[in-house]
C-alpha cells in the first residue's frame, strides 16, 4: 500500500512530460517566417506523427530572446543573434511525442547548415548559421524551460489524437 502510494506520489511529482507525452519547443525564425517555410516545417512534424499542442506567430521582445538564448550571452555573436531574431516574427510552437526532443534536433540537423545532411532541415533551407531558420530544444529540461517562457498554459491545447493507435 505505502509502495502504491509512493509510485503514485513520484508520478504526480514527475519533471514534466515523459514518453508519449514528451514535448519539444521549435521555433521557425523570422528567416524561415519571411521565405515561406512555415507550412513545409509544419509538415515534416506533422507527418513524422508528432501532435502539435500550441502554435502562434509572435514578434519577441530583446527581453525574452535574452532569457531564452541566456547562456549564448557571453559569445561574441550574441548581439547579432538578438537583433536577427527580433527581425520579423517567428513562428513558436509546442510538439509532442515519443523521444520528440531528440527526434526533432534530428530533423533540424546541426547548427551550421554546413555541417546538415540534405534531408535534414538546416541541410535543404539554408546555408548560413545566422540564419539557419528553425529553433528546436536541446535537451527535455531546456525544452521545459522554453516552453514556459515562450507559452502561457492557456495556450498549449489537450486534444485527442485519433492517429495515436496507428503511430504506437
Ligand atoms: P538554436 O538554439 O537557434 O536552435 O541553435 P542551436 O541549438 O542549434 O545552436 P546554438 O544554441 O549553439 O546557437 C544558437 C544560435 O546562434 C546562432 N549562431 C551560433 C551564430 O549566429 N553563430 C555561431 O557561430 C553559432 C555557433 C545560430 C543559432
Amino acid at each position: 500500500m505505502i509502495c502504491l502510494f509512493l509510485t503514485l506520489f513520484s508520478y504526480l511529482l514527475r519533471p514534466g512530460w515523459t514518453g508519449v507525452n514528451e514535448r519539444t519547443f521549435i521555433a521557425v525564425k523570422p528567416d524561415g517566417v519571411q521565405r515561406r517555410l512555415v507550412g513545409e516545417i509544419v509538415r515534416r512534424f506533422e507527418k513524422k506523427g508528432f501532435k502539435l499542442v500550441g502554435l502562434k506567430l509572435t514578434q519577441a521582445s530583446e527581453e525574452l530572446l535574452k532569457e531564452h538564448y541566456w547562456d549564448l550571452r557571453s559569445k561574441p555573436f550574441f548581439g547579432s543573434l538578438i537583433s536577427y531574431m527580433s527581425s520579423g516574427p517567428v513562428v513558436a510552437m509546442v510538439w509532442q511525442g515519443l523521444d520528440v526532443v531528440k527526434t526533432a534536433r534530428k530533423m533540424l540537423g546541426e547548427t551550421n547548415p554546413a555541417d546538415s545532411l540534405p534531408g535534414t532541415i538546416r541541410g535543404d533551407y539554408c546555408v548560413e548559421v545566422g540564419r539557419n531558420v528553425i529553433h528546436g530544444s536541446d535537451s527535455v529540461e531546456s525544452a521545459q524551460k522554453e516552453i514556459s517562457l515562450w507559452f502561457r498554459q492557456h495556450e498549449l491545447q489537450w486534444w485527442e489524437d485519433s492517429s495515436k493507435d496507428w503511430i504506437y
